[in-house]
């Protein structure tokens, strides 16, 4: 019963989920679906990532997912661009059919880049689809160098894994070597990024991954 419960949930989402690809294809807007443990530094990759892409003539709005307050939709409004803030009241993850709606309270004209903060956490975002063309994760250096080995699922399911809070390394001991080889054991395939938002090394990376991607969606 429990099993026929989730998997009718799964696959309402995967539909959602489907229809929001064919919404940002049909209108060649390239989305991305960071997840990450909360603190990681997902907000301050985006403020990084506006700076960077707004400098480079880009247009791009965002979708910010969190239990509860709009703290990062006004840090993001602060930063340059347009953000909707979905509060989930409790639930660890977005749904599809959230950033459907959220996607219908934003003007999207002329906006070439979308990106969605997913509600911070390693596990639960990992079994709902939103329909990006990216799920990139990211995990920072105070966190430890375990994070792959302990969330196995998350590293193996992202397109892009982003090491944030590099500047810290000096100061904590964490082994970058054995994290990326972790990463590599789990998933070969996902770009990894080595960023500090603190010092701004690796955004302009990350940006170059992003444009390269739009520019392969624009035909
Ligand atoms: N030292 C350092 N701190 C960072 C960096 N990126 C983010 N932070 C700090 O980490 C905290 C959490 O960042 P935030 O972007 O809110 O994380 P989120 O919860 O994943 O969105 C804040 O105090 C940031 O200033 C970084 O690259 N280096
Ligand atoms: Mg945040």
């Amino acid at each position: 019963m429990r099993v026929e419960v989730m998997r009718g949930i799964l696959g309402s989402n995967k539909a959602a989920a489907d229809a929001n690809r064919k919404f940002w294809d049909d209108n060649r807007i390239l989305a991305l679906d960071f997840m990450g443990s909360p603190g990681s530094g997902k907000t301050s990759v985006f403020e990084g990532t506006i700076a960077e892409l707004t400098k480079r003539g880009r247009t791009l709005k965002v979708i910010e997912g969190d239990v509860a307050s709009d703290n990062d939709a006004r840090r993001i409004e602060q930063a340059g661009a347009e953000a909707f803030q979905i509060n989930t009241g409790g639930a660890c993850h977005l749904h599809a059919a959230m950033v459907s709606r959220a996607m219908e309270q934003l003007d999207l004209d002329g906006v070439q880049i979308i990106l969605i903060e997913n509600v911070g956490n390693l596990v639960c975002p990992t079994a709902f689809l939103l329909g990006a063309h990216f799920r990139i994760l990211v995990a920072s250096v105070p966190e430890g160098d375990d994070k792959p080995e302990k969330y196995p699922v998350a590293f193996r399911e992202a397109d892009g894994i982003i090491l944030n809070k590099i500047d810290l390394l000096p100061h904590l001991p964490f082994d970058a070597g054995r994290f990326w080889d972790l990463c590599d054991q789990l998933n070969a395939e996902a770009p990894q990024f080595a960023i500090s938002c603190t010092t701004g090394e690796g955004i302009d990376t990350l940006c170059d991954f992003i444009e390269r991607h739009l520019a392969e969606l624009a035909g």
